[in-house]
């Protein structure tokens, strides 16, 4: 389908570009109107869900309420007065919205650039659908450029980065000022780059049996069922 035209912003040099964040804000807006008036929204994190999140205000009347995938995304929906719901409180969702950081064809995805992939499959995995929203650079034809992260138990890490290094993968962990980053769940991130997943949901299905990973940042089993991608021309839905 075609989309909302947007008015490119003119910089100094008279030069028309659409920058990244406005791309982010068409989708944010645009995942509206596959929130259901009355019901509960799953949400996602990150900068782009933080865009649906504004949008979301306008018409948060209109909704009961969200299950939320992080601490972050929870201070900002109770920010705006959406009350959030713990996932054990509501059976099922009718939606889920949330960014990428890649996506392919198929709607595969790899997440967790936010590190809060855990909740995100969790919720995700509650919805009937999962909208995708995402600027166009996140649209790839392989996974893998990306590097993937995987949510770990901290004593595993050394095993499963010899494991990931004897397919041809170099994890790292992801630290902050030095130290080890602590996800909302209290475990460690691997961010793992040198992959090219062409299998995404075999890649899933042997990596989540390792012992000691609590998840890993590539949903297949958890894909997209359509996907808002922000162009300058407008938005593209892929579906
Ligand atoms: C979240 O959105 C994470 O899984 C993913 O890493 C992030 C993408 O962030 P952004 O929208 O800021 O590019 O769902």
């Amino acid at each position: 389908a075609g989309g909302a035209w947007i008015i490119p912003s003119v910089n100094q040099a008279g030069d028309c570009r659409v920058t990244q964040d406005e791309l982010k804000a068409l989708v944010g807006q645009a995942a509206l109107r596959y929130v259901e008036p009355g019901g509960i929204v799953g949400v996602g994190t990150g900068s782009t869900v933080n865009k649906f999140i504004e949008a979301l205000a306008a018409m948060k009347d209109q909704v009961r309420g969200a299950v939320s995938s992080s601490v972050a995304s929870t201070e900002r929906l109770k920010a705006i007065g959406i009350p959030v719901f713990d996932a054990n409180e509501v059976e099922e969702l009718a939606v889920y919205i949330d960014g990428a950081d890649e996506i392919d064809g198929g709607g595969h995805m790899i997440k967790g650039g936010g590190a809060a992939l855990t909740r995100e499959k969790i919720v995700a995995a509650q919805s009937r659908r999962f909208v995708c929203i995402a600027d166009e650079s996140k649209l790839v034809p392989v996974l893998g450029n990306f590097p993937v992260p995987v949510e770990v138990i901290p004593m595993a890490a050394a095993r499963i980065t010899r494991q990931f290094a004897a397919m041809g993968g170099q994890a790292r962990l992801r630290l902050k000022d030095g130290v080890p980053i602590v996800t909302d769940n209290g475990q460690h991130l691997l961010d793992v780059s040198g992959l090219k997943i062409a299998q995404p949901l075999a890649f899933e299905s042997e990596v989540n049996q390792w012992p000691g990973v609590v998840t890993v940042g590539v949903f297949a089993h958890q894909k997209a069922s359509v996907c808002l991608l922000g162009t300058p021309s407008g938005v593209r839905t892929l579906d």
